[in-house]
């Protein structure tokens, strides 16, 4: 254990990630509450929390990141969370106190949290921040209680807030198929970029855990969609092994198609995809079918189109998705690093990155 960090303030920065290969569902066995673990370990938190019931790939990214600062309050009567400036309540403050609940758990404290985090994402880049949030808050709190997590502990406690955010912990590429993602390649393994097609910027309809609660509880081909995921993913992890452009775009459209696949099958209907989006994937196929480029295109729980290509390809095809009747903006991101901790006042730092 490092020391508690009771006067001063850690700070945490974890990049945002995107999924190459998805995780939509969670396995079945979460809600164990209060009782005990798979370890045997008795929590009041759910530690089966967001466990998935597919195996996902992602690409930590550079220039998009959270950064948190956590301290405790002991004379507060309660955590307080303030995101972009705004104090959250309801339902935004509870997935975060599942970390903050864990994190006293595990260091045996009482005390609330005061945490203040910034998304540097840009606005105009339409991405969801709850992966590198959650992963942030899970670094800052757990180093401010006193324990150095190991990144596969730590994976494991930013998953009970995020399932997504088990995957920010680490850099570059990344699986995840359990407890907590592990690292697959680290950022310098290959010259690549992602390029954002940013299509809408507005609230989506469906979040994420609805629309993948809802696709597991209703839609005929969810089943299917969990049965043929890890043969995907096992392609795909080949794929980055042998710097494969084709093969890796060749799997991951076929786990975003059959992921959205799924969610369109469910009651009600859960769709991301949107005229420009399609419009926009069309560019994508006419650049690799009629210029010869090496790409590939995924899409989340939103109307964006994010597109995989070497790194000296992302001007290019950047211009072109640009000139795509629908498309508001596009944005260039390369492989990032892993979570960072830093004690801010005057502790020594035991373990970790640093920032
Ligand atoms: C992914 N998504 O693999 C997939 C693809 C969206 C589409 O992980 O319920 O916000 O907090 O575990 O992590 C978004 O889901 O969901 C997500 P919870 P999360 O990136």
């Amino acid at each position: 254990m490092s020391e508690l960090v009771l006067h001063g303030s850690v700070y945490a920065r974890a990049h945002v990630n995107i999924a190459l290969v998805k995780y939509w569902g969670k396995a079945a066995g979460g809600g164990r509450t209060a009782e005990a673990s798979a370890e045997g370990e008795a929590s009041a938190v759910d530690v089966r929390a967001n466990l998935p019931a597919v195996p996902s790939l992602s690409l930590t990214l550079d220039d998009l990141y959270t950064e948190t600062t956590a301290r405790f309050a002991p004379h507060r009567d309660d955590d307080r969370l303030v995101l972009d400036g705004e104090e959250l309540t309801g339902d935004a403050l509870g997935r975060a106190r599942v970390i903050f609940d864990r994190v006293r758990e595990l260091a045996d404290v009482a005390a609330p949290f005061d945490v203040t985090s910034t998304n540097r994402v840009p606005t105009a880049a339409g991405l969801a921040s709850s992966a590198s949030g959650m992963a942030a808050l899970a670094a800052a709190t757990a180093r401010c209680a006193g324990l150095s997590l190991e990144a596969g502990p730590l994976s494991a406690l930013a998953r009970l807030g995020s399932g997504s955010a088990s995957r920010s912990i680490h850099g570059g590429w990344v699986a995840w198929d359990g407890p907590e993602a592990r690292p697959l390649a680290p950022v310098g393994h290959w010259d690549v970029a992602l390029v954002v097609a940013v299509v809408g910027r507005a609230p989506k309809a469906v979040g994420s855990r609805e629309g993948m609660n809802r696709t597991a509880a209703t839609s005929p081909y969810y089943p299917a969609w969990v049965h043929q995921a890890r043969e995907l993913f096992d392609e795909a992890a080949d794929a980055v092994a042998r710097r494969d452009l084709p093969a890796l775009a060749e799997a991951m459209e076929v786990s975003t198609l059959r992921m959205h696949a799924s969610a369109l099958a469910a009651r009600p209907p859960v769709r991301y995809i949107r005229a420009a989006s399609l419009a926009a994937v069309e560019a994508v196929e006419a650049l690799r079918d009629e210029e010869g480029l090496k790409v590939g295109w995924t899409m989340d729980a939103g109307p964006n189109v994010k597109v995989l290509c070497e790194a000296p390809e992302a001007a290019r095809v950047a211009s072109r998705l640009a000139e795509v009747a629908g498309v508001v903006d596009t944005l260039v991101a390369r492989p990032g690093p892993e979570v960072a901790v830093r004690v801010e006042e005057g502790i020594p730092e035991s373990g970790g990155a640093e920032a």
